[in-house]
């Protein structure tokens, strides 16, 4: 073996001993027979689905170099040799987490939840509190949709920002060593044909972050090529337009080919050392990479591939190009890399092996304590015996069985006896009720943060008047709110369009971008889903953000990444990661189709993992904005946007006020009928309620206050029991946000047993509002619309 050290073109630390190439080397070919073995176990039927790293090893052990302690990834599934590289995953890991295994210590990365090579580190300890991220890099969680990664990867380098050019926040050394942390990224050439990609790609350029972008160009997405996919069919050409020049900030950039290591290694020095220390994003389009096996073991890639691109492929295989290259070199002979591939070999080969075991062995033992049981309910049983040893024999005929194949023989062999059985039946029903609570800890435990900083566990602390609080207009109670929130917390950081120098469009941040600095109270451009993926990032690194969607109406160009990101990281990391992001924005009813919106069905569906806030004045809200605020939770407030006209008095404890989740608010008392809605109806319903006292109807009305979580205290019931009526009452559409309230009212709190007559819904029109204040009228519920329908529901 040589002992010289190797020089690369670019100097000064692209200097590597012959040990670390063969270590790269190393890692490389062990990732690759990862890929290949891996395959096997799908073609096998162990594990449903295989989607590998093959092709692009030889690039991620030469990003690997440029990592440091304190580094974050977001990436996608491709980088499996990126992450054996860097020591946060290893082999029977990989596998493990291929078969779904649901024990953390197996799959640390999602306990069985995430799909095969969604890589993700622990940054969360099991008391719910962030390790000290600058003690090694980490990876932040990898979810499916393509370009997903890209909103978070901005959030992650924009807290480096953060930390380096804040004072206040120097000391947080747990999360940043004054910024000089870079958020790696990488993305596949078609997934730059997402919107999200060049919308987090021009935020990076304007806010100057430094963010490393790899794009792994392997010519195709799954079998449509670039061409297909992108303007002149190559990302890279694109990308030109961003490069920096003396006199206008912008990107680093570099192409580099992916089978060429020593070309790699140099341009990611290079380009890691200029995004480290001047806060330049980046962009290196790696190109000519290959995919061995295709895109994944959905499909094969001969389909769609030439003969003369497989051929060429070939012979850009980066592991091929690597071995040959060190050969020449003379840092290794054939005999010797030959030896270590069979070492390799054997180590992968052992590992999926013990992998496999370690996920298979309790089933099978539970398969045998289940079959056991079964068995003995079969001698037991006055009928349904032969159906119960049927079940029994093609449990026990099953090589590998899965956990539901277990199950299901408890729960169907119970259902053959109907009833009978014995104490045999006893035991059986006995085993399924003890793993309940083990099946709700694998599948169901951490959507939310279950942890003492729980937003559930805030405790509630209501206003305080003393003579000198005074009637304000209302933004100015969020006003004072924000005020003292910034005040007290460095980490609270507020952004979004117009909430920097105008102070927001309704005023709740104004005067305080000149008090705290331009850092702390920004303005954002106009880009909706990456406010929210910058706000995810930040809180990753233990930043408190508060991103503003300037109205709940384009809340939909947010949805996608709170949906399948910022809702899911907790749940999918089984408590790894979590990101607390307080989203403020404004709607309810205003005026036509875009300014009057109350999606909140859509919201509450697809936001599972957030907590919904719809409070209906401005103390509230505030409320809601310190109860988050010291929580580990993310959360929306949907502020009400014609409140913010009213007058409120500003209480004394402004800065301390909390609103409970789940809490609802009895706003006025009564006998004869429910009415429950939140946000902007309350003010219609009160209003219709006075009415209705003319008519001799005594209404009780409810402000649910948040949507998730609900009535946690079934207070709604409660109601019932008195009045026996209900109505449910908002503005979303028909069968949206007022069926769920339903649905937990009747179903969850058992309401239904105490009604007398139909329960009723009142909601919006189903298509969006029309202009203008007539308009609203016909379009949303009014005060008349409340009272022709309590007195009709009276009448039952
Ligand atoms: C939003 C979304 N659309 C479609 C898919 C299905 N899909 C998965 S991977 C893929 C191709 C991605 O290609 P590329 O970005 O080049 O990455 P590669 O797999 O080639 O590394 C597609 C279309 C997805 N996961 N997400």
């Amino acid at each position: 073996m040589a002992s010289t050290s190797v020089k690369f073109a670019g100097g000064a630390a692209a200097t590597l001993e012959p040990d670390d190439i063969i270590r790269d080397y190393r890692v490389a070919y062990r990732s690759r027979q990862v890929s290949l073995l891996a395959r096997g176990e799908v073609m096998l039927g162990r594990a449903m689905f295989g989607i590998f790293g093959d092709g692009k090893e030889v690039a991620q052990v030469a990003l690997a170099r440029v990592f440091e302690a304190g580094d974050v990834r977001s990436g996608y599934y491709r980088d499996q040799t990126l992450m054996f590289a860097l020591g946060l995953l290893d082999v029977r890991q990989f596998f493990a987490q291929l078969y779904a295994h649901t024990d953390l210590a197996a799959d640390p990365a999602s306990g069985g939840r995430g799909m095969n090579a969604h890589f993700a580190t622990r940054m969360v300890d099991e008391s719910g509190r962030f390790k000290d991220l600058t003690a090694s890099a980490h990876s932040s969680a990898d979810a499916s949709p393509t370009g997903s990664q890209m909103p978070r990867l901005l959030g992650l380098a924009y807290a480096s920002k953060l930390y380096r050019n804040l004072p206040e926040l120097h000391d947080l050394t747990e999360f940043s060593h004054e910024g000089n942390e870079i958020a790696f990224g990488t993305i596949g050439n078609a997934s730059c044909a997402e919107g999200v990609f060049w919308e987090a790609v021009n935020a990076a350029g304007v806010l100057q972050v430094p963010m490393l972008l790899s794009v792994w160009d392997d010519g195709y997405g799954i079998s449509v090529p670039n061409e297909l996919q992108v303007t002149k069919g190559n990302i890279g050409t694109l990308l030109q337009g961003f490069r920096r020049t003396p006199d206008a900030p912008g990107y680093e950039l570099a192409t580099v080919s992916g089978w060429d290591y020593p070309a790699l290694l140099e341009t990611y020095q290079r380009t890691a050392r200029i995004v480290r220390t001047e806060h330049v994003p980046a962009v290196v389009h790696v190109i000519e990479l290959t995919q061995p096996q295709g895109h994944s073991t959905s499909g094969s890639h001969e389909r769609y591939k030439t003969k003369e691109r497989l051929k060429w492929e070939k012979e850009r295989d980066g592991l091929v190009r690597m071995r040959a290259w060190m050969i020449e070199q003379e840092l290794a002979t054939e005999a010797e890399l030959d030896a270590l591939e069979e070492e390799e070999s054997n180590h992968v080969r052992d590992e999926r092996d013990a992998a496999w075991n370690a996920y298979e062995q309790p089933i099978r033992d539970e398969a045998t304590a289940v079959s056991a049981l079964i068995g003995e309910l079969a001698e037991a049983a006055g009928e349904g015996a032969d159906a119960v040893r049927a079940l029994q024999a093609e449990l026990s005929k099953r090589r590998d069985p899965l956990r539901r194949d277990v199950t299901m023989a408890a729960r169907r062999a119970l259902y053959a006896v109907r009833g009978t059985g014995g104490s045999a039946a006893t035991g059986v029903q006995r085993w399924l009720d003890e793993q309940k609570p083990i099946d709700r800890d694998r599948y169901h435990a951490h959507l939310h943060d279950e942890s003492e900083t729980s937003a559930l566990r805030v405790p509630a602390v209501a206003p305080v008047y003393d003579d000198s609080s005074i009637e304000v207009d209302a933004y100015k109670v969020l006003n004072a709110a924000f005020d003292k929130a910034l005040a007290r917390d460095p980490r609270v950081i507020a952004f979004g369009e117009d909430v920097g120098k105008l102070g927001d469009v309704n005023q709740g941040f104004v005067d305080l971008q000149a008090k705290y600095g331009e850092l702390r109270v920004g303005d954002a451009g106009i880009r909706e889903a990456t406010i929210v993926g910058q706000a995810i990032g930040m809180a990753m690194r233990g930043l408190r953000p508060i991103a503003e969607i300037q109205y709940l109406d384009y809340l939909l160009y947010a949805l996608q990444v709170m949906s399948d990101d910022l809702a899911t990281l907790r749940y999918r990391t089984r408590n790894g990661q979590m990101a607390p992001v307080i989203v403020r924005t404004r709607g309810h009813r205003l005026v036509g189709v875009w300014h009057s919106g109350s999606p909140l069905g859509m919201m509450i569906h697809a936001l599972r993992g957030m907590y919904i806030a719809v409070p209906r004045d401005m103390t509230r809200a505030a409320g809601f904005y310190n109860t988050l605020l010291q929580s580990g939770d993310p959360g929306i407030v949907v502020e009400v946007l014609n409140a913010y006209r009213l007058k409120e008095k500003l209480p004394a404890n402004i800065g301390e006020v909390t609103t409970p989740f789940g809490v609802v608010d009895v706003m006025r008392e009564g006998r004869d009928v429910t009415i429950v809605t939140y946000g902007a109806s309350c003010a219609i319903a009160l209003e219709a309620a006075k009415l209705l006292e003319g008519a001799g109807i005594d209404v009780e009305l409810i402000d649910a206050q948040s949507l998730l979580p609900f009535d946690l205290e079934g207070r709604i019931a409660e109601s019932l029991k008195k009045t026996n009526r209900v109505l449910f009452l908002d503005e979303d559409v028909p069968g949206g946000s007022s069926s769920y309230m339903m649905q937990q009212v009747l179903e969850r709190q058992g309401g239904f047993h105490w009604l007398d007559a139909t329960p009723r819904t009142l909601t919006g029109a189903a298509h969006r509002p029309a202009y203008g204040r007539d308009g609203d009228y016909w379009s949303k519920p009014s005060v008349e619309d409340v009272y022709d329908a309590v007195v009709d529901l009276m009448k039952e």
